[in-house]
């Protein structure tokens, strides 16, 4: 079998046959998937994918969850008059049949199974779903909201059985709980199901006590079960990035899956009538590029809900780009999550803090001990279940077809108008003409610096045709970086690599040289803000900086709001408090920490947040060399920090690194800019710096997954 490192989508004309012959206006309808398909062709974006078409799943697939009488019933209903589809429907929670229900069932479930094989077996790289009818309501024996087979359930379980995988990952972020799948793998710790939905203290479709956060899992699959409820409607992108920083991707990057599947479903998207909420089209791709580094990049989504064609449709398309891996469109700054969701956040830290070690770096939720800053409510944390609601239980859960559309708004946040306006201008604005993605190259005094040996020898550098490379002009450090911002400002190349052998040094103001070969962290912001300032072509640019020379408080430059410095360094001092201020944000690590968990946890939780508010227009990552690197960070952990903030600034990042110079072995590999045919060199070459640098480079050019095996693959 050939590989092919593409992107796999599904889809089938077939699949847009079954509706509801009651409700032509039914929510769940044939033009859902044929919006999505139009709005992905007009971004040209199926022809770029592999397509895996899909085909009817079996009857052993299918009775890996479901009983025999499940399906036996499912595929009776193909041959149903109108009268006796409508009296069975009616006994099942938002179910309607259709003669062409079970077929519609049975190929969606058999191209997800498909699908997610291919992107396990390495036959394709990542891949989505475009299917309906979906699958995450559906129960071992009961059809539920518009849910007739468990396709994620029933493909995850057949990966655990056929590959003997131990982790896989299921993001449910359909606004719905993902009951069916809970069920599923409540005890089985190799399924971790998360669900972020609406929730309303229970007063939300499907009513459930098990949807909220203290249903944890049992048995083995304790703290393998996460339910994240949203309490009020009108959650936003703030709410949701708040979510995956604070609570989900640190833990996410500690499960360390195999596989990260998403029950994607797109009713959490603003203009949603099932969902209310507020997240905008191009946020999902935020989320993928987050979820991208887990599980070398083995990432599939299936489609679920989404009943606003709109929104579905750009989200969905968002979706595919991200998997792409096109530039992660721009969005607006965050803000603080609602109190409602903080409040939610906290009691999964509270329930999930003794089975996952990275959230031991928030604070300790006892309840009376919560701080009012963070919660501003009586000071206790709610414990569910909240007065007056009923949940349903498999007693009394009604067995009521609603024929009539029932959204219970009650007081809609906005009209539909209103709503169909700010879905229109999010669509125009986000930006879909992006440059080309080339790396530019510069180095302190054109010198050929064994990092670029390092790159070039693993092939990274022109050994790999898509990699597309420029070599920019350069001479002194402080015009590698200036020339590095100029050339992504213009638009000539998307990010670059800037080697330096020294620290930039600041033309002298006032006569005085502005710093010292040391104090790299002011003299680097001054640098780039001056040049900002001058070149007025960019407004916010933020440095990420892993290795500072000084403690960024000795920073005796002016804060400004054009450039946010953002270090980190490890400190022997116990409790030493995190510097804030305007411009400057200093983040102390503890040398207790010790394993990239931990790190990324801290990363995501400070670092990330702070970052997606500043919004900025640039980024530079700066790692000088290993040694000053803290050492709780692996490689791997490099490059995932490196994919994450790819998700600012629609990708522009200046990674900065220190290179002492032409060394020995590299010497004579360098003069050239193309062509190299070096053999990867066999182990060490004698530069750490090189070595760690790669990863982050690797994973710039979309390599650190793939980079091997197509290696491979092009020397055959
Ligand atoms: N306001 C999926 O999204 N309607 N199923 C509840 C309550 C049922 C949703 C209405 C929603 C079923 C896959
Ligand atoms: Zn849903």
């Amino acid at each position: 079998v050939v590989q092919d490192r593409r992107t796999a989508v599904v889809f089938d004309k077939r699949l847009e046959s079954h509706f509801s012959r009651w409700n032509v206006n039914f929510t769940e309808t044939p033009h859902r998937v044929a919006e999505i398909l139009k709005r992905c062709n007009q971004l040209n974006l199926l022809e770029r994918c592999l397509r895996i078409p899909v085909r009817e799943a079996t009857v052993k697939e299918i009775t890996t969850y479901h009983t025999k009488a499940h399906l036996d019933l499912l595929e009776s209903t193909a041959s149903m008059n109108e009268a006796e589809l409508k009296e069975i429907s009616q006994k099942y929670d938002y179910i309607y049949f259709h003669e062409k229900s079970a077929e519609n069932a049975k190929l969606s479930l058999g191209g997800v199974i498909d699908l997610i094989d291919a992107v396990v077996s390495d036959k394709v790289r990542n891949g989505m779903a475009i299917v309906r009818p979906p699958g995450h309501h559906a129960m071992k024996e009961e059809y539920c909201g518009y849910c007739y087979l468990g396709n994620v359930s029933i493909a995850a379980q057949l990966m655990l059985n056929k590959y003997d995988l131990k982790r896989i990952l299921v993001l449910d972020w359909d606004v719905h709980h993902g009951q069916g799948t809970q069920y599923m793998f409540y005890d089985d710790p190799r399924v971790l199901f998360v669900s972020i939905h609406r929730y309303e203290h229970g007063r939300e479709w499907p009513h459930l006590r098990e949807g909220d956060y203290d249903f944890t899992g049992e048995g083995t699959g304790k703290g393998y079960n996460i339910n994240v409820p949203l309490n009020e409607i009108g959650c936003d992108n703030s709410d949701y990035l708040a979510i995956m920083f604070n609570l989900l991707l640190p833990i996410f990057y500690q499960f360390d899956p195999e596989l990260v599947l998403v029950s994607a479903g797109f009713d959490c998207a603003i203009g949603c009538p099932e969902g209310e909420m507020m997240v905008s089209p191009a946020c999902f791709a935020h989320f993928i590029n987050l979820l991208k580094p887990l599980a070398k990049g083995k990432l599939a989504l299936i489609l679920e809900g989404g009943y606003n064609l709109k929104s579905l449709s750009e989200s969905t398309a968002l979706s595919l780009r991200a998997l792409l891996d096109d530039p992660t469109p721009l969005i607006s700054p965050i803000i603080a999550p609602k109190n409602s969701v903080t409040e939610s956040i906290l009691n999964c830290i509270k329930v999930m803090h003794q089975h996952w070690s990275c959230l031991q770096y928030q604070d300790f939720v006892e309840p009376r001990k919560v701080r009012a800053e963070i919660y501003p409510y009586q000071g206790v944390l709610h414990l569910p279940p909240v007065k007056d609601v009923e949940f349903y239980t498999s007693q009394n859960r009604p067995k009521i077809y609603p024929l009539i559309q029932d959204c219970a708004n009650d007081i809609p946040l906005h009209t539909k108008e209103e709503l169909d306006r700010m879905i229109e201008q999010l669509v125009q604005n986000t930006s879909l003409l992006v440059p080309k993605d080339r790396l530019g190259f510069a180095c302190e005094n054109g010198s050929s610096a064994p990092i670029l040996g390092h790159l070039r020898s693993k092939e990274l550098w022109a050994g790999y045709s898509s990699l597309q490379t420029t070599s920019l002009h350069s001479g002194s450090a402080s015009d590698c970086i200036k020339t590095s911002m100029d050339s992504i400002l213009s638009n000539e190349v998307r990010s670059c690599l800037c080697c330096l052998q020294s620290e930039p040094q600041h033309p002298p103001v006032n006569g005085k040289p502005m710093n010292g070969n040391s104090h790299a962290g002011p003299s680097l912001v001054n640098l780039i803000q001056q040049h900002a300032i001058d070149s007025k072509t960019v407004n916010r640019i933020v440095i990420i900086d892993l290795c500072p020379d000084l403690p960024s408080y000795q920073d005796t430059s002016k804060s400004s709001s054009s450039v946010l410095y953002i270090s980190l360094r490890v400190t022997s001092y116990e409790n030493e408090e995190p510097h804030i201020s305007p411009g400057a944000v200093d983040i102390p690590l503890s040398q207790a920490m010790t394993s990239s968990p931990d790190f990324i946890a801290v990363f995501l939780q400070i670092v990330m947040p702070i970052a997606y508010e500043f919004c900025p227009e640039l980024v530079f990552f700066k790692l000088n060399d290993m040694k000053t690197l803290p050492t709780c960070m692996d490689k791997a952990c490099l490059g995932h920090i490196t994919q994450q903030l790819l998700g600012l600034a629609n990708g522009r990042m200046i990674i900065l690194t220190r290179d002492a110079g032409p060394s020995e072995e590299t010497q004579g590999h360098d003069s050239t800019s193309s062509g190299s045919s070096e053999k990867p060199s066999s182990g060490d070459n004698g530069s750490g710096e090189s070595e760690t640098t790669s990863e982050a480079v690797e994973t710039k050019c979309g390599q650190t997954e793939a980079g091997a095996e197509v290696l491979e693959l092009l020397e055959e």
